[in-house]
């Protein structure tokens, strides 16, 4: 329209940037720390267990599984996400099982040891775990466990746990750990783990008898309790129909659990629903056949990295190179 005039273009305001780390509150009240990487991928991890109960990537997509029915609060540990086994794995003697720090509060660690930067990392949160008057009369040892959390500069996620003897009566002692792990899957009849074959395991459902796996690769039809035994440092969980790979590294920890409820245990889990069984799948850097021993002063670190990658396809079949040796 000739002759009229446009209104002058309104100043755009700067995008503003969500701070890299924010202390939030969770569900039932319960502080959690989240945390950003510049490309839009996120971390949660709870001052509850120090629990990581979120990982997600740029397109918001959640890679861990955390059940609907999960139940945030003490007494009992947060059902998905990664739950910390510790000072044990399993069940032995009066200890609970799978240890106390999943279902202990755990405090900001405001001022850690240095640990060797990746320059990589922009972000990441540091929590403490000692234990109280209560824990020293189930497990009488003093202990500072140090768990970062961290995101890597490809949104990969870092969990470094450092364990550290403060007992003051010159004993050792000596424990077993796992980090839980729950994945989220599409479908776990698509899934597979490459890594595992060939490795030799305990199968909890066969009374801890140990066997050497067959095969290729390692795929489900049914429920699996497995630990394996002194594991590759590099483990490929492969998701054939959201064409995914989780590749986890892990250091200090020998050993991988495998499980999956199945139909049948899911039902008797109360904390978990009927169908979830089948998008989820748990792969759990541990170390559970040999205990670690440290004496007054020592320390024990235990390092897991995931990365969550596109899969990639030679001749119609995932090339097991690609993934595992990339
Ligand atoms: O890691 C596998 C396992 O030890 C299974 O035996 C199964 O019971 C699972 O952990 C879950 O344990 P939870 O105590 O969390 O119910």
């Amino acid at each position: 329209m000739a002759g009229a005039s446009s209104p002058p273009p309104t100043p755009k305001s700067p995008k503003l940037q969500p701070p890299l780390l924010e202390r939030a509150k969770g569900p039932s009240g319960l502080d959690k720390i989240v945390l950003r990487d510049p490309r839009g991928f996120t971390a949660e991890v709870r001052l509850y267990g120090g629990q990581v109960t979120s990982w997600k990537n740029e397109q918001g997509d959640e890679l861990l599984f955390v059940s609907s029915k999960a139940v945030f609060k003490s007494p009992g540990a947060i059902r998905g996400g990664i739950p910390i086994c510790f000072p044990q794995f399993g069940t032995h003697g009066n200890l609970e099982k799978h240890g106390f720090a999943r279902n202990r509060l755990w405090l900001v660690d405001d001022n850690p040891p240095p640990l060797p930067v990746n320059s990589g990392i922009k972000t990441y949160a540091d929590l403490i775990l000692k234990p109280s008057e209560e824990d020293l009369k189930i497990w009488p040892h003093r202990f500072e466990f140090r768990l970062r959390v961290a995101l890597g500069p490809k949104g990969d996620l870092f969990l470094t746990s450092r364990i550290r003897n403060t007992n003051t009566d010159g004993k050792p002692f000596s424990f077993t750990f796992a980090y839980h792990t729950y994945f989220s899957v599409s479908d776990i009849s698509e899934v597979r783990i490459e890594g595992l074959e060939t490795m030799d395991y305990f199968d909890n459902l066969k009374g801890k008898e140990r066997f050497t796996e067959q095969g290729d690769a390692l795929v489900f039809e049914s429920e699996i309790d497995k630990v394996y035994l002194d594991t590759p440092p590099k483990i490929a969980i492969i998701d054939h129909e959201k064409k995914r790979t989780f590749v986890l590294r892990k250091d200090g920890l020998p050993d991988a659990v495998v499980w999956n409820p199945w139909e049948r245990r899911s039902k008797t889990i109360l904390d978990f629903g009927d169908e979830e069984y089948k998008h989820m799948l748990c792969v759990e850097p541990a170390a559970v056949e040999k205990p670690i021993t440290l004496k007054p002063g020592e320390e024990w670190k235990g390092r897991l990295e995931l990365s969550a990658v596109p899969s990639s396809y030679y001749s119609g079949q995932l090339d097991p190179d690609k993934v595992l040796h990339g």
